[in-house]
């Protein structure tokens, strides 16, 4: 047995209960709890964070019964290994269910072969005896369960079980899913002791049912790799991502272009639709900074080639994309064309990267390119190769990499569990880095671009794991336009921000199937205020590029990316948190008013930061909005009208109209209207003031380079009197200033 044991963990902070099973104190709100069943080690693939000396640390021994206090937190493990936590004052925060897993008995009445018969899905009934490591806990009345990742459904995800294995699923994604795209394998309760959450840092396959199969409990196990799990003590939810992300990392500050709006489809063809796509879009008066290049600008979809032919002389094109101030991000697969005197296929075979049968040979599966090998991402000298390719699309004038079908997907099954890879030097299965495979290859990506270029990279990835928010950005894959669709992107993305993974967003006007105009109008009036805004649809379906669908639809979604672009401001400061603390940029409103009950379920609305509120319409043909604001006063922001919280009210929301709302004593920071992101070019700060005594700190750098790290930023403290006449104090000053701050906007 090897122990591996947290950074920097004093001696004196480890408890061990036997020879496999310990507990580590990280701090005084951290708690690891690691249960080996006698295995080696996995290096994780998560964790950066080290751990704290916890100076006012007791512990004692009461009739077998082990209590550990941290001033925070009490732990208790008894002789059977039950973990309880509780806060220091008593109250019991989760404490491990006792007794045998009960799965309700519901009733399946009727011979499933006959539905079948019919082609109907037989249902996954997914009560399994007991997993070979697992922690069942108790589930309290009014506990919400929220986090996991990309799962589909709704904010609250008690009730639902979930299997973590990175899926590519092109079905219409539902709230019965058990997997999708990602793996993050952590989850936060909100309950009224509080909010705790646990992060179980096991890339095998694990398995999270949230009282699904017994309202009374929960369960999270695996039957491969063992328990490793981290309490994290809040009691809020923004404590909890503080310190969540203290462990697996944040979001670096990401190029500020990539905050403008994106437009993409699968796929603009040839150089001239691409073209056409950036004239339109300025003729149309469109802001835009970015188009994305799908996988037919490849030749014959090979990673690291361009196409000859209809993307010919593809520097000319990307240079005049750049001097219409237009900026490109390519698609990378992980599948590498098995094609002898294809270099990166020649040069990987030689190296030996690829993945290997258990005989040896490099194993092949088809994905765009056919016959394709699979570059062992686990391996630091793959990434390093891998990084290093990127050479070609940075030189060719690309300025950010999108990896797909980093699942691994694949067109002829999937990928055999047996196959052989590595993780981190040692020999792996396929099934044992399944899960990390989008992981790693962010990271390659994110790595070798920062190495390449000297500038902060953007990475944007479909697959992923805890951690991620470190090396890219994430969108949700394959949704389509569908209603139900624009309603799950509330629920999804906030669960992803609250997963760590601050830097979201989900395909506006959706990807499969034929949008239309009043659901690409209302999913623009949510996708403006998405962390990450791209507009993205499948080939053959109708194009959704914002002109499509006349004057009117044109007019609004205009509307909508320009209150993004003025916004950028506000946005980056959001950004800019979630890099310091890994607080999502779209909230729930329970991430901030949690003692209000009537929050902990609200699916269709967020906050953008902490004082913006968004109530979009989600439903064909509404026309008026129900809308719950939280304690304090808040002023629509359209109207300026007063309204007191703690109540529901009824907004009129036409075809044009998104309801927000702005908490009185917020200043929101916003630039002239551009129809690009220039951070060198913004001399003036145009302030909105909302209130009596508002106030805002506001971040300022070239939105391009890591100088800011040595300072080279300003850092505004703007606070306004019960007038709204304000004041600036400069608290840090390392770069250009701007040269006039006015107030664009005062309502109280
Ligand atoms: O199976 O590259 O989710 O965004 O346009 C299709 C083509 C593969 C799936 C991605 C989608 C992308 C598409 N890809």
């Amino acid at each position: 047995m090897m122990l591996r044991k947290s950074k920097n963990i004093p001696d004196g902070q480890v408890f061990h209960l036997d020879s496999y099973r310990r507990i580590e104190i990280l701090s005084e709100d951290v708690v690891r709890v690691v249960f080996t069943g006698g295995m080696e080690e996995d290096p994780s693939a998560a964790v950066v964070g080290a751990a704290a000396t916890v100076s006012n640390l007791a512990a004692d021994t009461i009739e077998g019964r082990l209590c550990i206090h941290t001033g925070k937190l009490r732990i208790f493990a008894d002789p059977s290994f039950h973990i309880d936590f509780s806060a220091a004052d008593g109250r019991i925060l989760s404490e491990e269910y006792r007794g045998l897993r009960v799965p309700l008995k519901m009733e399946r009445s009727g011979t499933e072969e006959f539905a079948a018969w019919e082609g109907h899905d037989r249902p996954v009934f997914e009560a399994k005896a007991d997993y070979r490591f697992q922690s069942v806990r108790r589930l309290h009345a009014g506990d919400c369960v929220y986090g996991l990742g990309d799962k589909a459904g709704f904010l609250n995800q008690r009730g639902y079980a979930y299997e973590m294995w990175n899926t590519d699923n092109a079905d219409p994604h539902n709230e019965n899913f058990r997997a999708l795209y990602k793996s993050m394998p952590f989850f936060l309760v909100l309950g009224d002791a509080g909010a705790y959450g646990i992060f179980l840092d096991n890339h095998h396959r694990t398995y999270f049912d949230m009282g699904k199969e017994n309202p009374d409990y929960y369960v999270f196990g695996c039957d491969e790799g063992y328990l490793d799990y981290y309490f994290i003590y809040g009691p809020t939810l923004p404590e909890i991502l503080e310190r969540y992300t203290a462990l697996t990392g944040r979001m670096p500050l990401p190029p500020l272009w990539t905050l403008g709006y994106h437009q993409s489809r699968w796929g603009y063809e040839s150089k001239d639709e691409i073209r056409f796509i950036a004239e339109t879009m300025r003729a149309c008066q469109i802001p835009c900074d970015c188009i994305h290049f799908d996988i037919d600008y490849m030749d014959h979809f090979k990673v690291f080639t361009w196409n000859k032919e209809r993307y010919r002389d593809g520097k000319k094109l990307l240079a005049d994309l750049k001097s219409e101030g237009f900026k490109a991000v390519a698609i990378i697969d992980p599948g590498v064309k098995a094609q002898p005197g294809y270099g990166v296929f020649d040069e990987g075979e030689h190296l030996s990267y690829f993945a290997k049968t258990p005989e040896g040979e490099t194993y092949r599966n088809a994905v765009w390119p056919g016959d394709a090998a699979f570059p062992d991402f686990g391996n630091p000298s793959v990434r390093a190769w891998w990084g290093g390719l990127h050479r070609f699309l940075l030189d060719m004038g690309i300025d950010g990499v999108w990896n797909d079908m980093n699942e691994p997907a694949s067109f002829h099954g999937p990928l055999p569990d047996d196959l052989v890879f590595s993780d981190e030097g040692r020999r792996a299965r396929h099934a044992d880095i399944h899960n990390i495979y989008g992981h790693n290859m962010a990271k390659s990506t994110y790595e070798g671009w920062k190495r390449l270029s000297g500038r902060r990279p953007f990475v944007l990835t479909r697959a992923c794991f805890c951690g991620s928010q470190r090396y890219t950005a994430a969108w949700t894959g394959d949704n389509h336009s569908i209603w139900s669709h624009l309603r799950l992107v509330i629920p999804q993305l906030c669960n992803l921000g609250l997963s760590g993974m601050a830097f979201c967003g989900t395909d506006v006007g959706g990807f499969g199937g034929d949008t239309t105009p009043e659901l690409l109008t209302r999913w623009v009036q949510v996708g403006c205020f998405s962390p990450f805004f791209r507009n993205h649809s499948a080939k053959g379906t109708r194009n959704q590029e914002p002109w499509q669908f006349g004057e009117s639809t044109l007019a609004i979604y205009r509307r909508y990316v320009e209150l993004r672009y003025r916004w950028i401001p506000y946005l980056y400061d959001q950004v800019r948190l979630a890099a310091q603390k890994g607080w999502p940029v779209m909230r729930p409103l329970a991430f901030h008013y949690p003692s209000d009950p009537q929050v902990r379920e609200i699916n269709d609305a967020f906050l953008l930061g902490e004082n913006v509120l968004v109530s979009p319409v989600l439903e064909q043909g509404a026309r008026q909005k129900l809308v719950y604001l939280p304690e304090g006063i808040w002023y629509d922001y359209w109207t300026s009208a007063r309204e007191e919280g703690s109540r529901w009210l009824i907004r009129e929301a036409p075809l044009d109209l998104c309801p927000i709302y702005i908490k009185s004593g917020t200043i929101l920071p916003t630039w002239p209207l551009r129809q690009l992101i220039d951070p060198l070019q913004e001399t003036e700060l145009v302030l909105e003031v909302f209130g009596p005594n508002a106030s805002c700190t506001h971040y300022q750098d070239n939105g391009e380079t890591f100088d800011y790290q040595n300072d080279v930023y300003n850092l505004y403290r703007i606070v306004a009197d019960e007038t709204g006449a304000f004041t600036v104090e400069l608290r840090q000053s390392g770069y250009p200033q701007y040269r006039r701050v006015t107030a664009g906007r005062v309502v109280l």
